[in-house]
């Protein structure tokens, strides 16, 4: 899907007139449904017999909450219409990422030794512009949030440094929008891959992004509301950092404190990853910082 212009007869929410409000919905679903259909195949896909017992079973548990709550005829129309919007809104991966993603990365990382991981969501863009082990994100002149400082090191699980390790950092504004997902960002905004030094030491220069708001205008948002929950995700850094024979971790860091850590919509928040920055006491001695520390598991 091309076509990243505003239906309003599409989204059954007319009280949102802010036309910015409305082209993030619609173009971000868009956007990210394009995204992963240009994305590399993870993996070996399912062969047959598993293809059976999986869609088997969920087909089954199905029907099996039909018959539990007797689903009527006007419910199941509903539900037809919901999934065929979802489709044309551009929001599989948004959904997708925000209900089902974190069940699937609970069960491949299972036996993981070193740092946590969590979901990946619908945002990541690879191949963003690369830095040294000391860098600033690319950002606007007039950038808003709160400075923050994030450094660390990143080694294997026996200790070793892990000398040009890759830290892929990508986050949300302060406003919540993110790059090359929302209009009027520039390309790489909040995005950018830095460069481990010798002793896999990265210090990473950035604002604080805003607590996500899930589009309130797209379908994702009608199923929001129609179920009574509330849209939002902790503000949040996304993360992927890798280094040559190890394996590479997807994950998030949030802040202690921030509104939604506690019921984040995504279930994505893990105790091992929520940061608490202090005051920085480096550089101009705006903002804050705060230091992490990434365990890589080997391959
Ligand atoms: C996000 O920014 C995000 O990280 C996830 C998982 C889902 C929706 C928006
Ligand atoms: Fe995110």
């Amino acid at each position: 899907m091309t076509d990243t212009t505003v239906h309003p007869e599409h989204t059954g929410h007319p009280e949102h007139t802010d036309p910015a409000v409305q082209a993030t919905a619609a173009a971000s679903g868009a956007a990210a449904t394009d995204r992963f259909r240009t994305k590399r195949p993870a993996g070996t896909a399912a062969d047959t017999r598993r293809v059976d017992t999986l869609a088997t079973e969920v087909i089954s548990a199905v029907h099996e909450v039909i018959r539990r709550h007797k689903v009527t005829y006007a419910e199941y129309d509903a539900l037809k219409a919901w999934m065929i919007q979802v489709g044309l809104d551009g929001e599989w991966p948004l959904f997708l990422d925000v209900w089902i993603e974190n069940v699937v990365e609970e069960v491949n990382s299972e036996d993981r030794q070193g740092s946590k991981g969590t979901i990946e969501g619908p945002y990541y863009v690879p191949d963003a512009p690369s830095f040294p082990a000391e860098a600033t994100l690319p950002m606007r002149e007039d950038e808003g949030g709160t400075p923050l400082l994030f450094q660390g090191r990143v080694t294997s699980v026996d200790g070793t440094p892990l000398a040009g390790a890759k830290i892929e950092m990508w986050h949300a504004d302060a406003d919540g929008f993110y790059s090359q997902y929302a209009p009027g960002l520039p390309e790489w905004n909040l995005r950018g891959t830095v460069v481990a030094d010798e002793q896999g030491g990265f210090r990473i220069h950035t604002v604080e992004p805003a607590p996500y708001q899930i589009p309130t205008d797209g379908s994702c948002g009608r199923l929001i509301s129609a179920a009574g929950w509330h849209a939002w995700r902790p503000a949040h850094l996304h993360l992927k950092v890798s280094a040559p024979g190890h394996q590479l971790i997807t994950t998030q860091l949030y802040f202690r404190g921030g509104s939604h850590v506690q019921d984040d919509i995504a279930s994505a928040v893990k105790p091992e990853l929520i940061l608490a920055p202090s005051p920085a006491s480096s550089g101009d001695g705006n903002g804050n910082e705060v230091t992490y520390d990434f365990v890589l598991d080997r391959a």
